[in-house]
């Protein structure tokens, strides 16, 4: 098993929290981990607030994309992503979103696959 440090960003606009249910799937170069569900003791994913989760997984080689997303649950589920880090035990990946994941906005997924920045 391996270390991942997983920190995801949540965009300081109007109604950007959310208390959806959200969940990751990350894709490595040799394999994937997921869908893994993200979520603390702490009202989680609000309004330009980071939120960072500790989870070990088999190792997935070095990290490609990832998948998150929400259940559009809880009262105005929508949400707006900034950006996701991963640190595994070698590096650290950034994942840029800044877009909603809204039934109601852009083009209405809540859920989105999230290539790596820089390749
Ligand atoms: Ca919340
Ligand atoms: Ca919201």
């Amino acid at each position: 098993m391996a270390r991942y440090e997983i920190t995801v960003e949540t965009g300081n606009v109007e109604n950007a929290g959310t208390d959806a249910n959200v969940s990751i799937t990350l894709y490595g170069q040799t394999t994937s981990a997921g869908p893994i569900g993200l979520d603390d003791s702490r009202d989680n994913f609000e309004r330009g607030a980071t939120d960072r989760f500790v989870v070990d997984l088999t190792p997935v080689g070095r990290l490609l994309s990832i998948v998150i997303g929400h259940d559009n649950s809880g009262n105005k589920p929508g949400w707006y992503l900034n950006r996701v880090f991963i640190s595994d035990p070698s590096e650290t990946a950034e994942f840029p979103a800044y877009r909603w994941l809204a039934t109601d906005e852009n083009d209405g997924r809540t859920q989105v696959r999230l290539a790596r920045a820089g390749g």
